[in-house]
Parts: C-alpha cells; structure tokens; sequence
C-alpha cells in the first residue's frame, strides 16, 4: 500500500467508520477457511435466535488451527501497523456469521457497549471489527450496510431502534419499518473475497438479505485499545475525554446516551 493509499483509507476509517483493504488472504488460505467453516456449520444445531445473523459461532484460536492462522496472519497485522492501527489487539475469538441460502436481512444496530464511559467520544479509531468474507458479496447475496459516520455523531434511526443483540431484537418483526429501513445515507458494502473490512463498532450498520442459493459466510475479530489518547492523533482530543476518570467503572450499556450528539 503506497502513503497516500493508506493516508486515504486511515481517513474515511477516522471519518465515515469503515474503511476495506483488498487481497489481504491467500487463495489458499480462503480455500481452507471455506472447508473448515463449512465443516463447523454443518455439525451443530443452529437455535432459532441466530435467524437474522445467520449464524453466531465463536471460535477459539486454541480450538481451530485455521482460526488461529487468521487470527495472527501477518499481512492484517502489516494492514493495521501502515494505517497507524498497530496498538489494536485482537481477541484470540473468530465469530463465524453465515447467511444461509434465502436467509434474512440483519437489523440496523451497533456493537459499542460503553455508551456510559467519556471514550465513547473518542475522534479516533477505538473499537474495531475486522471482517473477511469468504465470498464476492453483492445486494444479492446479503453484503453488508453501513450509515457514514454514524460512530461519533447521532442520527434520527439511533431512537428508533430496538437494542441490538437482545431477545427484543432477536425477536423483531422481519418487516419492521425501522430496523430494516432503507435509510437514505445507507450505503451498500459489497466486497470481494479475501478482502478485509475494518469498521468501527459504534457505527450503524446491517447486511441485506441472502437471496442467492449459496451460503455467505463472513469471519469477524473484534479488535480493542487502551482508553489512552493514541501516540499518533494529531487531532483536537475532545474535553469529555481530558476529563475522564480512569478510576470509575463506567456501567455497560448498548444504548447510546449523552456521549452521541
Ligand atoms: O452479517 C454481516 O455482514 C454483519 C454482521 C454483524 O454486524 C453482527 O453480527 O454484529
Ligand atoms: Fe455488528
């Protein structure tokens, strides 16, 4: 990736919340991890509550070989240091989120669950998921949607929204009006396979339906920071940020409060 390539992507990560990297895996390594997904898939039962994600697997690295290669897979690494992202950390979890033939569309949400702690602010990249589909992904197939900039700044679908990943949310009416709404600033996010997406947790996003007859899998590895300024921002660090105390246990919450204007 050439300076300004990965000045460009670090921006429109910083500025609309997600940002994709292409031919990050190996044709081989894409091979493997279709088999071996397609192995795991087939041997479990899949509760009626993973209906909108398609599925919910969570992998250990210990578990699965595989799992552990991508987890560690150099060239993601070199990715997140050239777009100054080196001080994430990746969970040593892989969630494997497959959309079957003629599944549905997942709900808008987000992932953030620290809307009570002075961090949600943060201008910078602070919570990430990083995701490879195994698959080309079009509206097609079921790729995924996301609101720009949705991360550090409020929109009217935020109130109208059921707490994602809650029994409400897993229980949602298929057509509700808000939760599967064709928002005028939503984009689609199709990609290639092999690709990397790395997007921002606090941002808006949801994946269209799969009306293709082949399954489309993704795997996704939350990525976390310390709660310190990062050693590169050169941007205005917000005062609810400057103020925060580090001693306070800051309740979990998926519910966006005061910290998203
Ligand atoms: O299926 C997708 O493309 C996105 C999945 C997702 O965002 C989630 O399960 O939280
Ligand atoms: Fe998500």
């Amino acid at each position: 990736m050439t300076p300004e390539n990965a000045k460009q992507k670090r921006d429109q990560l910083i500025t609309d919340g997600f940002c994709i990297v292409d031919n990050v895996l190996t044709d081989e390594l894409l091979n493997d991890l279709r088999r071996e997904t397609d192995r795991m898939l087939d041997s479990i039962d899949h509760p009626p509550h993973w209906k909108f994600q398609g599925s919910d697997l969570n992998v250990n690295s210990c578990d699965e070989p595989v799992i552990n290669r991508l987890i560690h897979w150099k060239h993601t690494r070199d990715t997140l240091d050239t777009l100054g992202l080196g001080d994430f950390k990746a969970d040593e979890t892989m969630i494997i989120l497959s959309k079957p033939p003629g599944g549905p569309a997942l709900y808008w949400h987000q992932d953030w669950r620290r809307w009570n702690d002075p961090i949600s602010t943060a201008p910078w990249p602070q919570y990430l998921f990083l995701s490879y589909y195994l698959t080309d992904t079009n509206f097609e197939n079921g790729c995924l949607r996301v609101i720009p900039g949705t991360h550090t700044k409020r929109i009217d679908l935020h109130d109208l929204l059921i707490t994602p990943h809650t029994d409400a949310a897993r229980n949602v009416d298929e057509h509700d009006q808000y939760m599967f709404c064709d928002h005028p600033h939503a984009v689609d996010v199709p990609v290639r396979a092999g690709s990397l997406v790395i997007a921002e947790g606090r941002m808006l996003h949801a994946a269209h339906a799969n009306h293709s007859d082949q399954r489309r899998t993704l795997l996704l590895c939350w990525h976390r920071r310390s709660t310190e300024v990062p050693e590169n921002w050169t941007g205005e660090i917000p005062e609810s940020i400057l103020n925060r105390d580090p001693e306070i246990d800051y309740e979990p919450t998926r519910v966006p409060g005061s910290y998203l204007v």
